[in-house]
């Protein structure tokens, strides 16, 4: 089954990710098409997963955060596309702080709406390698080891809220997120770590809330659609709770573009729903 192979392919790779990164800390001299400065991490994780996605059967395209076009891998001309974060929250590889990749399984080209997602998950590389799978509506949580993978269970979201993150500087925050979070942080703990899929992964094993809102200056926010917010909206959603972008599910959007960027928030219905009801529509 292709979806099988996909994560077999990812998780394959994330042991031999982990081991490079120790030399990978240095920034490249290049930006990625969303302006970012890369590391050379990011560009090695990204030409290493592209490599191991030629030809699987049933993938025709592979698209990254870290590439402007989707590359053409796969012969099928209807086959899957494998969206990837090679490297997520690269920046924390400096500071020894966790990171990982993030993977969205699109069943056509991108652009794509949120609906047209088939799958996802994220390897996070923590105190242990573990890998996150959403699909067939339900999540499951893998240990990744050298010899292969270990199923360690399902994946729920708890029922109760207890921690939350949100990304941009405060300064930047609108009026409306501002007094969204005041009221969040007299009930919750705040977990930042600079890493959406860490971040995210704190709030599927303890309940709550992360998100990076759109900013004063930058409305969209920082996330990209296809590569970190709707895959993430997925899991999330699979596991029991709920996205929004400010007004709707994550899994409702239509994007332009491949790089597109959007206010992205996940987590238990009871916030988001708080949240949209903060924020003007
Ligand atoms: P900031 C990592 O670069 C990332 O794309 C997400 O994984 C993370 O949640 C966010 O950006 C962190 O952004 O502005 O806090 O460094």
């Amino acid at each position: 089954m292709t979806v099988d192979r996909i994560f077999d392919v990812v998780a394959d790779a994330a042991p031999e990710i982990r081991a490079g990164l120790p030399e990978r800390r240095a920034k490249a001299e290049t930006e990625n098409v969303s302006g970012e400065t890369q590391l050379e991490a990011d560009l090695w994780a990204d030409d290493l997963l592209c490599e191991r996605f030629e030809d699987v059967a049933g993938v025709t395209w592979y698209a990254s955060e870290e590439r402007d076009e989707v590359e053409r891998v796969g012969d099928d001309e209807d086959g899957y596309t494998v969206a990837l974060d090679p490297l997520d929250g690269s920046s924390n590889v400096k500071s020894n702080n966790p990171c990982g990749t993030v993977v969205g399984v699109y069943d056509e080209p991108l652009p794509a709406p949120g609906d047209s997602l088939v799958a996802a998950g994220f390897v996070l590389y923590g105190p242990t390698t573990t890998m996150v799978v959403a699909r067939d509506g339900e999540v499951r949580e893998y240990l990744v080891e050298a010899d292969g993978r270990t199923d360690l269970g399902p994946v729920e979201l708890p029922d109760d809220p207890v921690v939350y993150g949100f990304g941009g500087r405060v300064p930047e925050w609108t009026d409306e997120f501002e007094a969204f979070v005041r009221d969040v942080e007299e009930d919750l703990k705040l977990r930042y770590g600079g890493a959406m899929i860490a971040d995210v992964n704190q709030v599927l094993v303890y309940g709550g809330a992360f998100g990076y809102p759109g900013l004063q200056s930058r409305p969209g926010g920082k996330l990209r659609v296809h590569f970190e917010s709707v895959p993430m909206a997925y899991v999330v959603e699979t596991a029991g709770g709920a996205s929004s972008d400010g007004s709707k599910s994550l899994l409702e959007c239509d994007p332009d573009s491949l790089h597109e960027r959007t206010p992205t928030f996940v987590g238990n219905e009871s916030v988001i729903e708080a949240l949209e009801d903060a924020l003007p529509n």
